[in-house]
Formats: structure tokens, C-alpha cells, sequence
């Protein structure tokens, strides 16, 4: 047993040094390259339960995708709600690693002033993403430390013309080039394993913070 946890320790610091880098397993990636340009077009790495998707050849319909090539998605259709879809792939998230989910999102590149709204979620873990129509291209990052559970990626875009009865203005967040990668280790375990450990920075500061006021204490 306590060799177990010393090896859980072990796997922990070397996955701290290894945060923030790319030294990751990929479990899944998709750039949509290979999809046929179509509106309201198919997947093939995705269920699409609330239609639909744009599948977008790079600079057509005044588009541009991820690095100016390829294709890509806009997650508002044509005559459309805004797509709600999941991965066909599910994933096992497992203790002791860290799923990131890295994926370039654009601005919806025409309603210019307006904000579009996406909610991703990865496994238990959700995020919203608010982008103004001109935000350039960006990778974003999601981080879920892994809790045993079992999961898909999901997409739920939304927006203010998407309220209601009203059934869209046709353009949505565009979504390029995603990848989910496990990393040995968590930065965020909320793991029995480690309740007892102090934080070695808190610590410190509180051997300082103490000293000095024994410090002070003897000489005044
Ligand atoms: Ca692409
Ligand atoms: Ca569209
Ligand atoms: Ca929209």
C-alpha cells in the first residue's frame, strides 16, 4: 500500500514538471480536412443530434479556416438552430492523468459586433465559450483531471438568435483542428492521496511568517 502511494507521488511530481508541455498521449484529433464541403453537411468523427453544421472549404463563403487551408466547421448551419453534437468516440478518464482538449475556435467572421455562445464539455467538465464575431482564430484549452469516468466530447452551439422560435442568422463560432491529449499526471487532484500534503509555497510562507514573528517577538 505504501509503495502504491509513493509511486502515486512520484507519478504526481513528475507530472507537475510536466505541465504546460506537450508530452502527451493523443487520444483523438480531427482537422475536418478530409469531410466534403457541404451546408448542413455530415461528420464523420461526429454524431450530430441537433443539425447542423457548415462544413466549410477555406476561403469560400468569405470564410477562412485554421491556418488558411483546409476545411472547417461553422457550428451554425444553414436555417439552423446551431449544432448540438457529440465525438462517436467515447474516452476513459482516468485518475492519476490529465485530458486537454485543444482546439482552434474563430469568431463567426460576418456578424462582426455580435457575440456568439458555445458550450464544449468534455466528460463531467463544461465550458463556455463567448467570442465576438471578429475574434481572430486561437487555440483554446481544456483541462480535466481525470476521475475514473467514462465520456465524450460535446459542442452546444448557442447564441442569442438561437432563443426561442427563432431559428438562426447562419452564422456560429467555426471550429478547426482539435486535438484531446493524456498526460501522465493531474495539477488538480482532488485525491485523498494528497489531502494531508501541504502546499509546499503556503508552507514556506508560514515557517517565514512564523519565524519572523518569533523574531520579533524576542526582540520586543
Ligand atoms: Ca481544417
Ligand atoms: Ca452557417
Ligand atoms: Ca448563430
Amino acid at each position: 500500500m505504501f509503495a502504491a502511494i509513493r509511486k502515486g507521488f512520484q507519478i504526481l511530481a513528475f507530472g507537475s514538471l510536466l505541465a504546460g508541455s506537450s508530452f502527451g498521449a493523443i487520444l483523438f484529433q480531427d482537422n475536418f480536412d478530409a469531410e466534403s464541403p457541404a451546408l448542413n453537411g455530415s461528420l464523420s468523427n461526429w454524431f450530430i443530434y441537433r443539425p447542423g453544421v457548415d462544413v466549410i472549404a477555406d476561403n469560400t463563403y468569405f470564410l477562412r479556416c485554421s491556418g488558411n487551408a483546409g476545411t472547417c466547421v461553422d457550428l451554425d448551419g444553414t436555417y439552423m438552430q446551431g449544432v448540438y453534437m457529440w465525438s462517436n468516440a467515447t474516452f476513459q478518464f482516468l485518475p492519476g492523468f490529465t485530458y486537454n482538449l485543444t482546439m482552434r475556435l474563430s469568431g463567426n467572421q460576418r456578424d462582426l459586433a455580435n457575440t456568439d455562445s458555445l458550450v464544449v464539455r468534455l466528460g463531467s467538465l463544461s465550458q463556455t465559450f463567448d467570442l465576438l464575431g471578429s475574434s481572430p482564430w486561437q487555440t483554446y484549452t481544456m483541462s480535466l483531471a481525470g476521475d475514473g469516468s467514462t465520456g465524450r466530447i460535446w459542442f452546444d452551439m448557442r447564441g442569442p438568435d438561437n432563443a426561442g422560435s427563432v431559428y438562426g442568422d447562419n452564422v456560429g463560432i467555426l471550429l478547426d483542428a482539435l486535438v484531446l491529449e493524456e498526460i501522465a499526471g493531474q495539477t488538480d487532484v482532488p485525491d485523498i492521496q494528497n489531502a494531508d500534503i501541504p502546499e509546499p509555497g503556503s508552507a514556506l510562507l508560514l515557517a517565514a511568517g512564523l519565524g519572523v514573528l518569533a523574531l520579533r517577538g524576542r526582540r520586543g
